[in-house]
């Protein structure tokens, strides 16, 4: 760890927010630095071994959450980054899922819908493996876990390999995504499904719309939300989304988690781009603890060669999600922009998805990339995953533009979710238009990841580290 790191990391546990005896011209870590007020964030929301996404609106542990959370707190702290993974995977089911929420026992029930006594995890779930002493859901979020964990150990190599860090979670990781690629191909074409649309992360996408139609919504008295006591209803999921949520949700708990084929099930592009990267990710930890890391990264060549077959639209110049009872979903979502994170994605598809992004459909003007088709008609600024930019995604764009030579666009959708996420003190989303805040504030994975962001713009500027060891750093 730098300087800076070391400063902002006592300040986490301090309360100090800098160093005023340094002499330095004020680096990203600076008095009223957006470094000083992201780690501010982490630190309110630092739970003792994870962080919450929001202490009011969520307040649990997120499964992707945390992922993106330990990439920001890698700069701050490697052992939090280290341990808010550790603590997730403490949580898996013996079948090797990674559930999407792990509960805090001393957080009342009523604090967030569905809590644990609607998921029943340690009873509906015992036949597949659910933990008995930690209540969790039982469904599962993208998985971007292998490649969070690469990324954190290459934060401070010296910690992690003193903490045997790679080695507890590798056999953890390797089970995750067994289960992905054994459990879920429900498709049959090697490609993972999510049967749930909080499992895809993008909740109420206008993706889901039409799968969901099919679905008998739970009746509104037979359950309580707790999400619209801290957030605006018009910047949240519907009653008819949450009816819909609840039914798929309590079906998959009543058949004991099994999988098998379910109404809902859906290949998406963002989840299995997602896979795809962690696959080479785990090949990289694989081979960093002495072993082979061939066979994943074959591997992760196939899931390549799949998503592509499977869910490439060449007309639209999207990758489209795909319904397994109803075939490609003609919705345009930021998940079909997402396989830019994959390495061996054919160049023509690579130049095909940066014209989408600047065309019609996704170039606001802003450099902000909205979660939704600007012209669907289902389009809404503000309502949730219809339409406002978040800034995970905007990450993982800045990350496919960089690897696919677009540096400068990489630099400008980077300095879009820096600045939005800064001057809306760290929004859960944003209106892509205007960057007018939505949803909660003092968001975990919006300052985990513009800190991320502004750290590597920091560096790359100051000459601390040139931009090709930058790109090599993120890119192994
Ligand atoms: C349901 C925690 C999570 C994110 C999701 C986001 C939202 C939950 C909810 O919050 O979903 O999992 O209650 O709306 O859509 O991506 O992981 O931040």
């Amino acid at each position: 760890m730098d300087r800076t790191a070391q400063l902002t990391a006592h300040a986490l546990g301090s309360g100090i927010a800098y160093d005023p005896t340094s002499t330095r011209a004020p680096g990203p870590a600076g008095p009223g630095s957006l470094h000083v007020r992201a780690a501010r964030v982490l630190a309110a929301n630092w739970t003792g071994g994870s962080t919450v996404p929001s202490r009011s609106l969520y307040p649990h542990q997120w499964s992707w959450d945390s992922a993106f959370i330990a990439i920001g707190l890698r700069h701050l702290s490697p052992l939090r980054a280290q341990t808010e993974l550790e603590t997730l995977l403490a949580a898996q089911w013996a079948d090797g899922r990674i559930p999407h929420i792990v509960f805090n026992p001393s957080v009342p029930l009523d604090a967030y819908f569905p809590s644990p006594d609607f998921w029943r995890s340690s009873t509906a779930g015992r036949a597949v493996g659910a933990p008995r002493t930690v209540q969790t859901s039982g469904i599962v979020q993208p998985p971007v876990h292998a490649l969070a964990a690469w990324l954190v150990h290459l934060a401070d190599p010296g910690l992690s390999r003193a903490r045997g860090f790679l080695a507890t979670v590798h056999p953890r990781l390797a089970a995750w995504h067994r289960y992905l690629l054994h459990r879920r191909d429900l498709g049959g074409g090697g490609l993972a499904s999510v049967v749930h649309p909080w499992e895809q992360g993008m909740d109420n996408s206008p993706c889901w719309d039409a799968p969901l139609a099919r679905v008998a919504p739970a009746p509104a008295r037979s359950f309580q939300r707790a999400d619209l006591d801290h957030g605006a209803a018009e910047d949240r999921p519907t009653d008819l989304d949450y009816g819909r949520y609840v039914r798929l949700a309590a079906d998959y708990r009543d058949a004991g988690y099994a999988d098998r084929q379910r109404e809902f099930a859906v290949e998406d592009p963002a989840f299995n781009a997602l896979l795809i990267a962690s696959e080479h990710a785990l090949a990289n930890i694989a081979q960093e603890l002495g072993a082979a890391g061939t066979a994943r990264h074959a591997r992760a060549e196939r899931l390549t060669a799949a998503l592509v077959e499977r869910l490439w639209d060449p007309e639209r110049e999207i990758f489209l999600c795909r319904d397994l009872h109803g075939g490609p979903i003609p919705e345009r979502g930021v998940s079909g922009l997402i396989p830019l994170i994959v390495p061996e994605l054919p160049g023509e598809i690579a130049a095909a998805l940066v014209r989408t992004l600047s065309g019609p459909h996704f170039g606001t003007g802003t450099d902000l990339v909205p979660s939704y088709d600007l012209l669907g008609a289902a389009f809404d600024p503000h309502r949730y995953w219809r339409g406002p930019a978040w800034a995970n995604t905007g990450w993982l764009l800045e990350r496919g533009l960089r690897l696919h030579g677009e540096r400068e666009r990489a630099d400008a959708v980077g300095a879009a979710v820096v600045e939005t996420a800064d001057a809306t003190g760290f929004a859960e989303y944003a209106d892509p238009y205007t960057g007018e805040a939505c949803g909660a504030t003092g968001f975990s994975w919006t300052a985990a990841l513009a800190l991320d962001l502004s750290r590597r713009q920091h560096a790359a500027h100051h000459g601390q580290r040139s931009h090709r060891q930058l790109q090599k750093m993120d890119k192994s």
